[in-house]
């Protein structure tokens, strides 16, 4: 019996666990007491890991598609007939067509993300992309990166508490969203830390929130733009911070005044008098942090919306202040990404789309546009995407439009995939590989993803089946394509991160991988107030309220909003078909976006996808609370249950996302059945400054569904073990 310290990557990860393993098998996990971020929490996703480990229908081996795409035909092959076949396929289809027809996608940040990127450096495509690339922290972390240089996130970690919370589209205490812990909001709401939310829908939040201010969905920028107008006209910003840290005060000014309040709450729906109030408690709370999610950027507005909600804790003298919106101490580089590899004729090829943020002619970091990237795959334009490789991407559940992914994926000459189980996804693939789960990877990484608190420890424990990392997968994809990928070994890569965290902060200066496995984690003593000293990284050293560098090319150097593309303001000929607004997202403390369906523990907690709506919308359309509805868009239409929230509009419907059904079996998991991408729009238009797609503000109807077969044949899967009371399920633990 031994025991081992590692971290768990159930969600983005942080909280340490000491993992027993028996005979080669992991025998228990337990969260450990003293883990930095979690300190002794886990939650029900981490304390699955040995079900998920052991699960019967684990990929354990690689497999060939031996019968036409989708036929769910397979034959298990040795790791080296996959590797052959892989590096055959990729040496032809990059000889007859380019490095740039071989496309490589993965998911939300996991493990392996900054050697995903490396891998596609060495393989010499700029198409390397992710589901999320542009619309999950991206407009984000561009937003700090154009405003102050920095990203920033709550100071739930230092000595003095957060005297306020702003909670903009995101529901921590559920997704914890950036890499933080749901355990930390739920701690300030134990602690009845002030929260100012703002989200159409209710939540775990809303309901004890100080302010809660139900916008339209898709008009978040619309509100910063009021309620920054509001702190600069009745002189509630910080003025020592604004005149000795800031650049182009009075150009914010002049834009904001096309954003009284009278406008702003006709756009959003919020009253006149609660952005009023929203700006004196904003300005009046000390020190202020902020929270914000993925809903802000999942908008043709990605961009520029994210830039004012940035202003709000700098402008009212919140930003990296002590329990405040703090930076990132940046303890440790992640794997070195090789970005010299990219060649700069191949580079210049990439499927950026014409956005100036994401193309290079702003920001060196460029990431191919996953929905455009599926346009060249099914259309051979602007050229032909011949071979994907995926990690860590069930592309046809969370990518845009479905319908369109499943197209695009089946126009591939070579698709290779790799996963815990099989998905919906792989199902399409040519060679499908078996990933190891987290107790089975060694790497170092930092959290909270905004601001490196603590450098984690994974650790592998165990060999399970023939499954590998996806690390050492691109290490040696490359190797036998004859290309450098300037390691020979994951050791060696760690060695180098823990080797820069020593220069970078002497008193941890010559710990390697085996030592660190030992420690477990390194967290060092939080810092503030870095701008004082050395200035902003922005090219006027000041915290950008406009900024030079977007207006020189050709962007807005101030933040706007538009209408978005589909509304009932921008598109009122569809209102009569399809007279709702609806919103999709939502995490559930079960699932991590469309993983863990087939864990039976978790699956138990919250069996079916639920569709939220006001008690009046419902019974308008017939529908009682807990049946199935059919939810329709111009794109098309999926069932999920109803769920009544009087709190909603009448005319604002939320849906889940990341639905699939592994009991429908193979090859379609039921993946078209309730998966809110069915619903959503991947196709220009884009936000203009980033490329970012409307997946929260669409139009539909919903209607009710009376013979749905999911619950039947979920009981028959799950069997006789069922919650009893239905009215029990669906219930966040
Ligand atoms: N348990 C769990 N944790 C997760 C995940 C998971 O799947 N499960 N996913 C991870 C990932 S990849 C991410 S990006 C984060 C996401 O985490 P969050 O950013 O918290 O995302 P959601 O829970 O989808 O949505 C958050 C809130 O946005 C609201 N909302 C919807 N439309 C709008 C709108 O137009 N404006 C505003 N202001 N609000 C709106 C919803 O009502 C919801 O309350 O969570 C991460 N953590
Ligand atoms: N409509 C709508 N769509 C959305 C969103 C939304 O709110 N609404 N959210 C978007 C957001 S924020 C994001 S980040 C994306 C996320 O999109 P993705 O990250 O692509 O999410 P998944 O569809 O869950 O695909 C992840 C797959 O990777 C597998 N996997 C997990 N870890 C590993 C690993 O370490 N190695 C390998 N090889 N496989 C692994 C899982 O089993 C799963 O099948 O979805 C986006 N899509
Ligand atoms: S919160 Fe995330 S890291 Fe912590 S136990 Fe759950 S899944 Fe694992
Ligand atoms: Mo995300």
């Amino acid at each position: 019996m031994a025991e081992f310290k590692a971290a768990c990557r159930g969600c983005h990860g942080g909280c340490m666990y000491i993992l027993t393993v028996e005979d080669g098998k992991v025998v228990k996990a337990r969260p450990d007491p003293d883990g930095p971020l979690n300190r002794g929490r886990g939650c029900v996703k981490g304390m699955s890991i040995i079900e998920q480990m052991y699960h019967p229908d684990r990929l354990l081996r690689p497999r060939r598609r031996i019968g036409p795409k989708g036929s769910g035909r397979w034959e298990d092959i040795s790791w080296e007939e996959a590797y052959d076949a892989i590096v055959s396929r990729l040496m032809e289809i990059r000889e007859e067509s380019g490095p740039e027809s071989v496309a490589i996608i993965t998911g939300t940040g996991r493990h392996h993300l900054p050697q995903f990127w490396r891998f596609g450096n060495v393989l010499n495509t700029p198409n390397a992309t992710s589901s999320g690339a542009l619309i999950c922290l991206g407009p984000r972390k561009n937003a700090g990166d154009f405003t102050a240089g920095h990203f920033a996130g709550v100071d739930y970690y230092g000595d003095v508490r957060p005297g306020g919370i702003l909670v903009w589209g995101a529901n921590p205490a559920i997704s914890g969203a950036d890499g933080e812990l749901s355990f930390h909001m739920r701690d300030a709401l134990r602690e009845k830390i002030p929260l100012i939310v703002v989200d159409p829908k209710p939540n775990e939040l809303t309901g004890s929130a100080k302010l809660w201010l139900r916008l339209r969905p898709g008009t978040d920028g619309a509100l910063a733009l009021g309620i920054l107008h509001q702190i600069i006209e009745r002189d509630w910003y910080d003025h020592e911070f604004v005149e000795h840290y800031t650049y182009g005060f009075e150009a914010l000014r002049e834009r904001c005044t096309r954003w009284p309040a009278r406008r702003v709450s006709e756009i959003t729906r919020v009253p006149e008098e609660q952005i009023v109030e929203a700006a004196r408690l904003l300005s009046s709370i000390k020190p202020l942090a902020m929270e914000w999610g993925c809903a802000v950027e999942q908008s043709t507005n990605a961009f520029q919306t994210c830039r004012a909600i940035f202003m709000i804790p700098a402008m009212t003298g919140n930003y990296d202040v002590p329990g405040g919106f703090v930076e990132s101490m940046e303890i440790a580089p992640t794997a070195d990404l090789l970005f010299d590899r990219l060649e700069p004729e191949t580079a210049e090829k990439g499927i950026y789309g014409d956005y100036p943020i994401n193309d290079g002619r702003l920001s060196p970091k460029r990431f191919a546009h996953p929905w455009l990237t599926m346009e060249a795959m099914r259309t051979g334009r602007p050229y032909p995407v011949r071979a994907l490789i995926s990690s860590a991407n069930n592309t046809l559940i969370s990518a845009p439009d479905s319908r369109h992914s499943y197209e695009s994926l089946c126009s591939l000459d070579f698709f290779v995939y790799m996963d815990f189980f099989m998905t919906p996804t792989a199902e399409l693939a040519d060679i499908v590989l078996p990933a190891a789960l987290w107790p089975e990877v060694d790497s170092v990484f930092c959290m909270p993803e905004f601001g490196d608190v603590a450098a984690l420890c994974m650790q592998k424990t165990v060999q399970v089946g023939e499954c590998k990392s996806d690390e050492e997968v691109f290490m040696e994809i490359s190797r036998r394509m004859g290309l450098d990928y300037g390691a020979e070994n994951q050791e060696e890569i760690l060695n180098d991160i823990l080797a820069e965290l020593g220069r970078r902060r002497p008193e941890y200066a010559g710990i390697d991988f085996r030592q660190f496995k030992k420690l477990g984690w390194i967290a060092p003593k939080r810092e503030y107030f870095g701008y004082k000293t050395r200035g902003f990284a922005t090219e006027t050293g000041k915290f950008e309220l406009f900024s030079p560098r977007l207006q020189r090319a050709g962007a807005d150097p101030l933040p706007d909003w538009r209408e978005v593309p589909e509304s009932p303001v921008s598109r009122p000929d569809l209102l009569p078909e399809y007279p709702l607004i609806l919103t999709t997202g939502s995490r559930t403390m079960p699932f991590f976006i469309s993983n863990n369906r087939q864990i039976r523990s978790l699956r138990k907690l919250h069996p079916f996808p639920l569709v939220s709506m006001h008690p009046a919308t419902g019974e308008k359309y017939g529908i009682r609370e807990g049946d199935w509805v059919f939810i329709e868009t111009l794109r098309g239409r999926i069932t999920q249950k109803a769920k009544f929230l009087p709190d909603l509009d009448e005319d604002v419907v939320s849906c889940e996302m990341g639905w699939w059904y592994p009991e429908a079996g193979a090859p379609g998991y039921g993946w078209d059945e309730s998966n809110a991408n069915i619903l959503t729009v991947g196709a220009p238009p884009h936000d203009p400054e980033g490329g970012a797609y409307q997946l929260r503000a669409l139009l539909c109807r919903i209607y009710p569904n009376p013979d749905c077969g999911i619950e039947a044949r979920y009981q028959a899967w799950i069997g006789t073990d069922i919650v009893a009371n239905p009215h029990k399920q669906n219930r966040n633990p």
